[in-house]
């Protein structure tokens, strides 16, 4: 089907026509600010036209539509990938060369909804994009976090954080639907009383918040696909009667609306790691149970009370386990609200949901104090215990006697809410985002419940959006594939595979490696203009840019730099081409080891940047704040992509697949996705290092950081370094928490837990290989082709296809 796009003359109009009506000016008096909304009011209304066109077709279908509830959608900025969506990006391009209007301004202008902290919420916004794309009902269900995750600025090479405030100049994008507000309960308690011979149940005193709606647009690519992503904001509902001539009555109201509005004031900074906070808690439950209300009303609007086909019209996916109490959640509607018996909802339930787990990490999983789900959540809680004992009463049916065993599957025990096994409990599917991490899942995390019912356990590999990481942040590269290979890619990923014969074509390769350097020039531009350093183009171009953990080992990175710091200093014949080293991370708040390795990255980025010959050939750069916006201009850059986490740690990783998409080459461990990576770039194409996910685990036992400190000296002059005043001489103990790590372990655990310095020494060999194939420029360049001919795999809409012919089993409408 051929869309109505906006030409070039009809966007010029409507942009011009924006500007009047809205803010009374003309192009030549408009504020910078006011040229973005106009262009993005512009693009708004394309999509908003498009979704009317194919409005007939979709109503009354009756397709089954999958909602995806997650407590992070990281969508990034908008304007640019609306645009791509739309096909039309080169008519808008023109018409703002025409009007004179700097498109960098203008990207640059949006303010980026941080709504997420990391791999997680970046993989639900990608997920959207391709259900979108691929004409797959769908809405996509959160928290519009008043403050999302904190804006990183760097002090000192100190990280300091501050608050994200990104709706303070309004948000084009969002549709506010105050009509569908929601109220959801906390607290109470819970009466029992009888009505027409049936036992019922209500909560009393509890206090209400009010949920209201708001729906923010994706559309499909070069479709009239338009799903929601539903964004929930709390209200308290105490603000039109309050009795202001009392003050003390005046106050008191305004202190308990603070108390319901804080839900959803801000994203909890954690990644990867859990604490068990109320409010939290009360974040979880907002959005699960407003989401839930209204797919139960959505779904009754279209269909009445037939509760048998429910899971046949509507399929709930719990992202991780932060929205899992979503399940006693419509186990409540279902009975208290619509006088369901046990059975049918607790059928119901099962057919309905699903579960994706992200990690294996023991610290990330959610276990609740059980006194504090009793008392916020009550009828839950009572639910959550009959939930448990008919789970125990088949558990002990499968496991008699066996008490450990059946303590560690429930989803109450030692006053503990297990989330994860209530999810793994209740639901149809349980999936893992890599091959590594779901055997990691069967063999270890779940393997009782794996035994039990081996068919519910899938493995499905994460993907990202093509369109995002690809058409829109990599231009020149897309133009180029086109040249190649015609636009076929461009819809359908698997189609990329035909350049696979281009990596032997010399004046490709040429192509290529101009616009490689052309991004790498975009990047350092950008870098001079927001902190202030330059970079050399010409050197090579490595990159880690994730969140900052220790399973991730930046930590080697940075001691590997160290260690080549200091071949060179010592050794004044030796040479490597010019690399610049770029990190970008942020560490959650409170994890202060986290931010001391940042600290470190910068003490070891000044300490080269001072020597007069190892700084012509390494530099280290610190980048300020990585977000998706950042990530768009580094990924497109890179050369080298380092994914360097412990074997068994990183379930996935997204950032890997964007770099090789972009032909960066990869030197990761045999974790996560890496492994799938391998599998589709050939051993040639990448550089694997370190210990396995098997030799990690048994490494547990027998290794001992302190024999590698012992026996290799150049190891041991970094571990020196970090204590002796080379690094910091004013303050030389700065370091001495990450050395003591390292070699003593922290607080009575095991020593260098991540096997930092087990894996360094082959670490550095792939580096030295890198440095020596990076000379050979043919080879280096086929490498790099190959990596971006074999990305189709790693893209959404193949990850997408997975879930629904495994999972979902929605149908594409036909528009
Ligand atoms: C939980 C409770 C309280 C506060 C915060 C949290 C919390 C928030 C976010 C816990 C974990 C997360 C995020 C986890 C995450 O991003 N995991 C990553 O998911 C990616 C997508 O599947 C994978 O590629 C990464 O390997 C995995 O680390």
């Amino acid at each position: 089907m051929e869309f109505k796009r906006m030409t070039v003359e009809q966007i010029k109009q409507n942009l011009v026509e924006k500007l009047r009506s809205n803010f009374g000016c003309e192009i030549t008096d408009a504020t910078e600010e006011q040229l973005y909304k106009a262009v993005a009011l512009t693009v708004r209304d394309e999509i908003m036209e498009r979704r009317t066109e194919s409005r007939g077709v979709r109503k009354g279908t009756g397709a089954k539509k999958v909602y995806y509830l997650s407590a992070e959608f990281l969508v990034g900025r908008s304007l640019f990938s609306n645009m791509v969506n739309l096909v039309n990006e080169k008519n808008y391009a023109q018409a703002l060369e025409e009007l004179g209007i700097d498109r960098t301004m203008i990207s640059e202008r949006e303010p980026e909804p941080g709504l997420g902290n990391g791999g997680l919420g970046r993989l639900a916004a990608c997920f959207l994009d391709a259900l979108s794309s691929l004409q797959l009902p769908a809405m996509g269900c959160t928290i519009r976090y008043e403050y999302g995750l904190f804006r990183q600025k760097l002090v000192d090479g100190y990280q300091v954080e501050v608050p994200d405030n990104w709706l303070d100049g309004g948000n084009i994008w969002e549709i506010p639907r105050p009509a569908e507000t929601v109220e959801v309960h906390f607290g109470g308690r819970v009466e029992q009383y009888e009505e027409d011979g049936r036992l019922c149940f209500r909560t009393v005193d509890s206090v209400v918040v009010q949920a209201v709606p708001y729906d923010i647009p994706t559309v499909g690519y070069d479709s009239s696909m338009v799903n929601m992503l539903r964004v929930w904001s709390a209200r308290s509902p105490k603000r039109i009667d309050m009795p202001a001539f009392n003050r003390g009555q005046y106050v008191k109201a305004m202190e308990e609306r603070e108390l319901a509005e804080v839900i959803s004031k801000v994203l909890y900074p954690n990644d990867d790691s859990w604490q068990g906070k109320e409010l939290r808690l009360k974040q979880q439950y907002f959005f699960s149970s407003a989401s839930v209300q209204y797919i139960v009303r959505d779904f009754l609007s279209v269909y009445g009370p037939q509760w048998a086909i429910f899971p046949d019209k509507v399929a709930i996916h719990i992202n991780d386990t932060h929205p899992a109490v979503a399940i006693p959640e419509l186990m409540r509607i279902l009975m208290d609200e619509h006088y369901l018996s046990w059975e049918d909802a607790e059928d119901i339930c099962r057919r309905t949901f699903a579960y994706t787990n992200h990690t294996v990490l023991q610290e990330a999983l959610e276990k609740w104090p059980e006194n504090l789900f009793a008392q916020t959540l009550p009828r839950v809680y009572q639910i959550l215990c009959e939930m448990n004992r008919r789970l125990c009463d088949r558990l002990w049916d499968a496991y008699p006697g066996q008490w450990e065993r059946i303590g560690h599957m429930a989803i109450i025990a030692y006053n503990q809410v297990h989330m994860a096994n209530l999810c793994v409990a209740c639901t149809h599917s349980v999936n893992g985002v890599s091959g590594i991490h779901t055997d990691i899942l069967k063999k270890q995390t779940f393997h009782d419940y794996y035994v039990m019912e081996p068919e519910k356990f899938v493995s499905i590999t994460n993907g990202i959006t093509h369109r995002r990481w690809l058409i829109q942040s990599n231009p020149g590269l897309s133009d180029l594939i086109d040249s190649a290979i015609g636009d076929k890619w461009r819809k359908d990923m698997n189609y990329i595979a035909d350049l696979k014969p281009f990596a032997n074509d010399p004046a490709f390769r040429q192509k290529f490696a101009e616009v490689k350097y052309y991004n790498k020039l975009r990047f350092s531009d950008r870098l001079r203009r927001m902190q202030g350093i330059e970079v050399n183009p010409e050197s090579m171009f490595d990159a880690q840019a994730k969140r900052l953990h220790e399973y991730k080992r930046q930590l080697m990175n940075a001691l590997g730099i160290l260690m080549l710091y200091n071949r060179i200093d010592e050794d004044p014949s030796f040479e490597i081409p010019p690399k610049t080293y770029i990190f970008g991370a942020k560490a959650a708040p409170g994890y202060q080891r986290a931010k001391l390795t940042i600290k470190l990255i910068n003490s070891i980025a000044d300490l080269v940047r001072k020597h007069p010959r190892a700084s012509k050939m390494i530099n280290v750069v610190f980048l300020e704040n990585y977000c998706v916006s950042q990530a768009e201009v580094l990924m497109p850059a890179a050369e080298v992509s380092e994914q360097i986490s412990t074997a068994g740690k990183e379930a996935s990783g997204t950032g890997n697949m964007k770099f090789m998409m972009n032909g960066a080459l990869t030197i990761g461990t045999m974790d996560g996705a890496n492994c799938e990576i391998f599998d589709a770039v050939g051993a040639d194409n990448i550089y694997i290092f370190g210990l396995t996910a098997d030799e990690v685990e048994r490494g547990y036992a027998s290794y001992r950081s302190f024999e590698i400190y012992e026996t290799n000296a150049a190891i041991r002059k970094v571990m020196n370094q970090l204590i002796d005043g080379t690094l910091c001489p004013e303050h030389p103990h700065m370091f001495q928490e990450i050395y003591h790590g390292l070699l003593f372990g922290d607080n009575g655990g095991m020593p260098d837990p991540y096997f930092v310095l087990k894996d360094l020494p082959m670490y550095m060999a792939a580096q030295q290989q890198i440095s020596h194939d990076y000379t050979d420029k043919d080879l280096w360049l086929k490498k790099a082709v190959m990596n971006t001919a074999c990305s189709g795999v790693f893209a959404a809409d193949r990850t997408i296809n997975e879930y629904n012919d495994k999972i979902w089993h929605l149908k594409p409408l036909n528009l």
